[in-house]
């Protein structure tokens, strides 16, 4: 029976059509294919770009269990919007403009919000996660309740006259929702399965889960977290600005780096051989991580210090600096290397949107001979997961700047790809 319901959910997945929506599941042909069910999610709104997309992985493992267990689940994807580090206010982009549908559609049925909405589809039930207000008591045990809410979440939804609720729902006035619960829970992409599948919620057709960065991965670093990572592929457009940038500036091209890819991820095997670019890639995070990780980052000039050795050590005389930092500091950085030393950045702001740039950065740094990143920072750990997918050797990825005091701090954990 296992094997004929992960075959099924082989065979639906690969059906998926030419525009990146889910199509029609046959019922006759798959006794798997019972009726379709939406899931929706959002996360807190301070939560930064990168850890959203480690909470993608994890509802997406979610679904996965779910469309294992023979029920229809289709992800609808959360537009992008209202971060509160892009410099632009945006909201209500879609997923396309950063990632590539056919990809994720590859892992586990996904589709746009707009497109849910146009098929006129309501949200019956919005279930908004919380913790448990007394704490985890002694042990850690997966669970969840159905519990009053606690704040913020009674302030982040209300009931209006006609008794719908109404939210942000990603900036969709329009929006709302038939009924709305707070739950308690403590666990991971598999109790997010169990509590949607739970009495209380099974007859909902689409159900929308908000904060879902409440719940952990079911099994950090485990093949599904890989397998979700790997769909994750960037969208065509970004993919050919970097490369075009690649080739212009940094005498780096796919053939010569060892980093071509398959098209379909599904295909990809194990390596270590990527060579990348000739140029040292740096995630150098500023702004509000001199506050939240202050001793763990080097000054402007310890930067400087850091990449000059460094691209002596490995004859290297171009640098791709990825940063968020102000102008004034990008100034500084690069005044304190000598002529030999040239610094490049990806800054087309009109025509690409600040999560789009964030991409190319990134991109362009997994390409990179060698990379070096920020202490604890998110957006260097996509850096990271994509060079193990692009198979270089562990030591030109798991590396980051140390503090001025000292220069020999530790290293970041190696979470090695696996298959
Ligand atoms: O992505 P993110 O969660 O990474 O948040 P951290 C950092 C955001 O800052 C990115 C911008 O999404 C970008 O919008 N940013 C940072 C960059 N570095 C770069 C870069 O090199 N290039 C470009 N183009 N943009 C956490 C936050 O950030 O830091 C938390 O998620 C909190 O909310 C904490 O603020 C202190 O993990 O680095």
């Amino acid at each position: 029976f296992l094997l004929l319901v992960l075959g099924s959910s082989v065979a639906l997945r690969s059906k998926v059509d030419q525009h990146h929506k889910v199509s029609h599941v046959d019922s006759n042909k798959y006794s798997i294919a019972a009726e379709k069910k939406f899931l929706l999610y959002d996360v807190n709104f301070g939560e930064g770009f990168n850890l959203r997309r480690d909470v993608y992985m994890r509802v997406a493992n979610t679904v996965r269990l779910l469309r294992e267990s023979g029920e229809n689940w289709i992800l609808v994807l959360p537009p992008w919007g209202r971060l509160h580090h892009w410099q632009r206010m945006q909201v209500a982009l879609s997923w396309r403009l950063f990632f590539d549908l056919e990809s994720l559609n590859r892992f586990i049925p996904v589709m746009e919000f707009e497109d849910f909405l146009d098929e006129n589809r309501p949200i019956d039930q919005v279930i908004y996660l919380q913790h448990y207000e007394e704490g985890w008591g002694t042990e850690y045990v997966r669970k969840f309740d159905e519990r009053r809410c606690l704040p913020p979440a009674d302030s982040h939804y209300r009931k209006e006259n006609d008794s719908k609720w109404r939210g942000w729902f990603y900036s969709y006035e329009d929006v709302q929702a038939s009924n709305f619960k707070c739950v308690s829970i403590q666990g991971d992409s598999g109790t997010l399965k169990d509590l949607l599948t739970h009495s209380n919620f099974s007859s909902m057709t689409s159900v929308m889960v908000d904060r879902a960065e409440t719940i952990l991965h079911e099994n950090f670093g485990d093949v599904n977290y890989w397998k979700a990572r790997r769909s994750m592929r960037y969208s065509k457009d970004l993919v050919e600005a970097a490369n075009v940038f690649r080739d212009k500036y940094l005498d780096s091209d796919d053939e010569n780096d060892d980093t071509e890819m398959v098209a379909d991820w599904r295909k990809e095997r194990a390596k270590r051989t990527a060579k990348g670019g000739p140029y040292l890639g740096i995630h150098w995070r500023r702004r509000d991580f001199l506050y939240a990780r202050h001793d763990q980052l080097p000054s402007i000039k310890g930067t400087a210090e850091i990449l000059e050795k460094l691209c002596e050590k490995l004859k290297l005389n171009r640098i791709y600096l990825a940063t968020d930092a102000p102008e004034e500091e990008v100034n500084e950085l690069k005044s304190y290397f000598g002529k030999e030393l040239q610094v490049f950045r990806f800054t087309d702001t009109q025509k690409y949107n600040d999560g789009q740039i964030a991409i190319i950065d990134q991109y362009l740094c997994a390409h990179a001979a060698h990379f070096i990143g920020s202490y604890e920072s998110t957006f260097t750990f996509r850096i990271q997961e994509d060079r193990e997918i692009l198979g270089f050797p562990i030591s030109s990825t798991f590396n980051r700047l140390c503090p001025d005091n000292i220069p020999d701090c530790e290293q970041p954990p190696k979470w090695k790809i696996v298959y």
